[in-house]
């Protein structure tokens, strides 16, 4: 299908999620709200940092890969490698220091809503879902400050043993410290250059470091927890993500095994009653495998109905699953790296038994759905399309304030190279007979196990920021697709 036919539809699918959102009663939206300190990295920026810790120290670190900021020089080298890369990454620090290192040597330039789960609660608020059920378990006064001022917007509290909804601002824990993450954005083309080295940025991304003070738990009130069937009735599915936050050990003697279990025992009984209710898990990028691991395996694998991830992600999945080879060829440089997503998604998919797995990309976006999944594979277009739309809109304004703003994505053009990307794709489908060109044209493939969705997608030249759109991209199409089914539970009784 050309661009312009492309084009045509994303502005079809668009008005036709649109007019269905407010079919759904309401989302669940756990764990992680955090403020984000948005930093954009100049040329002047990066060269002061690695003047101040050492241009020599930085190099050594670089090859050592921290996967922890303990101190300056970690942190200074994962953002050289991360600019170097032009990859997006997320690295914990456990220390204060950090982020006073940087408060004495840096000026943020912007502080927003952070965190996966506080990024969706307000898209979707903004969206106007009916309902949308936030819950952070450190709801500082700061943070209930970001949640955006919307009578759709709610968080559950537990008043005399009975749950109640009100808006975080109304909710919060006086004695809560807030979370604070910096975010460092760079662009395309940032030169950079020390001791001896000397590279140029290739693309627009983001190095977070994320900050993980004693206190941050993965976790719930047990009266809060009793009373989540009384939400159900409420809510038609749940977006859950900040797992990454787990650690192996606590200083308490709890270790990740009991955070693993509370986590399964919450989707359990989220479902309770509603076996209907779909649970996306975003997931994100992991420094520890063990964790990395034990989210897929433990919590995901076949308690989540939906993954949302982005590439690197993707090789980072399937390294922990034993796929070493196909990981290392999503992040190869070469034609293979599209095709390797392709199967890759597929693993993922069928070994985690999930009912779709949702890989988005600079410029195209892959979906592998289960067969037995009620909804079509135009429909599930529809979906991708719908929050291509959303996260061009995002890059475009840096938010997304109401519905009508999300469509001003639709004035965003469809990226040329992701159209043109796909077609390695289509060849290697092709010759492995998974289907014929046509079928793939139009980005919607009845496989043999597995349905699959491609779309080429809308790119913004210079995006304000990068931060949670993939966040955006993700609560998009899931919620579009429970507006879906909803639509379709209701003719299916009509009839
Ligand atoms: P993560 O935050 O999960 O890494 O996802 C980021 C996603 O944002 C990418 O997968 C890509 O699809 C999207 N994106 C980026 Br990065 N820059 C964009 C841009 N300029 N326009 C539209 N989408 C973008
Ligand atoms: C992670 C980070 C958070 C950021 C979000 C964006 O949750 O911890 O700081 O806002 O990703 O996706």
């Amino acid at each position: 299908m050309d661009i312009d036919e492309w084009e045509k539809r994303y502005s079809m699918a668009f008005s036709s999620i649109s007019e269905i959102l407010d079919n759904i009663n309401g989302v669940f939206v756990a764990y992680n709200s955090n403020v984000d300190a948005i930093k954009h990295v100049s040329e002047k920026d990066i060269h002061k940092l690695i003047s101040i810790v050492g241009a020599k120290a930085v190099q050594q670190k670089v090859t050592e890969y921290p996967r922890e900021i303990q101190d300056p020089v970690d942190l200074v080298a994962r953002l050289v490698i991360a600019m170097r890369d032009g990859k997006a990454a997320e690295v914990p620090t456990y220390t204060a220091d950090t982020h006073k290192w940087l408060m004495d040597n840096m000026v943020f330039d912007k502080a927003r809503m952070g965190g996966q789960a506080g990024i969706i609660s307000n898209l979707l608020s903004n969206l106007g879902v009916n309902n949308v059920i936030t819950y952070v378990p450190w709801l500082s006064k700061e943070q209930a400050e970001y949640f955006v001022d919307a009578p759709n917007l709610k968080y559950p509290v537990i008043e005399n043993g009975v749950l109640r909804l009100k808006h975080p601002h109304d909710a919060y824990d006086v004695n809560q410290l807030p979370k604070i993450n910096w975010i460092f954005e760079f662009s395309k083309g940032t030169k950079v250059e020390y001791d001896g080295e000397i590279f140029e940025v290739p693309r627009d991304n983001r190095l977070i470091i994320s900050s993980r003070p004693p206190w941050l738990r993965i976790d719930m009130s047990e009266q809060l927890y009793d009373q989540i069937p009384h939400m159900n009735g409420m809510i038609d599915g749940a977006i859950l993500s900040g797992y990454q936050m787990i650690k192996e050990k606590y200083e308490d003697g709890t270790t990740y095994h009991d955070y693993v279990k509370k986590a399964v025992d919450v989707i359990k009984r989220l479902k309770e009653g509603s076996p209907d209710m779909r649970i996306h898990v975003e997931f994100t990028s992991i420094q520890n495998k063990v964790i990395r691991r034990t989210i897929l395996k433990d919590i995901v694998h076949k308690h989540a109905s939906s993954l949302g991830l982005d590439t690197v992600e993707v090789a980072n999945a399937l390294n922990v699953l034993g796929h070493e080879e196909l990981a290392y060829a999503v992040i190869s440089k070469g034609e293979n790296s599209i095709s390797a997503l392709y199967e890759g998604a597929v693993k993922l998919l069928c070994e985690l038994k999930l009912e779709r797995v949702h890989i988005h990309s600079l410029g195209f976006y892959i979906c592998v759905a289960s067969k037995d999944f009620p909804l079509t594979v135009e429909e599930h277009r529809d979906a991708l399309m719908f929050s291509s739309t959303l996260a061009a809109a995002q890059a475009l304004h840096g938010d997304i304030g109401s519905l009508e703003e999300g469509g001003t994505g639709l004035g965003v053009p469809i990226s040329e190279r992701g159209h043109d990307d796909l077609e390695q794709l289509e060849k290697y489908l092709v010759r492995r007979d998974v289907c014929t060109g046509t079928e793939f044209e139009d980005g919607c493939v009845c496989a043999l196990n597995h349905d699959l969705i491609v779309i080429p997608t809308k790119v913004v030249q210079d995006p304000v920021a990068t931060v949670g759109i993939g966040d955006t991209i993700s609560a998009g199409a899931f919620a579009a697709i429970l507006a879906m089914i909803r639509k379709k539970g209701a003719e299916d009784r009509g009839s």
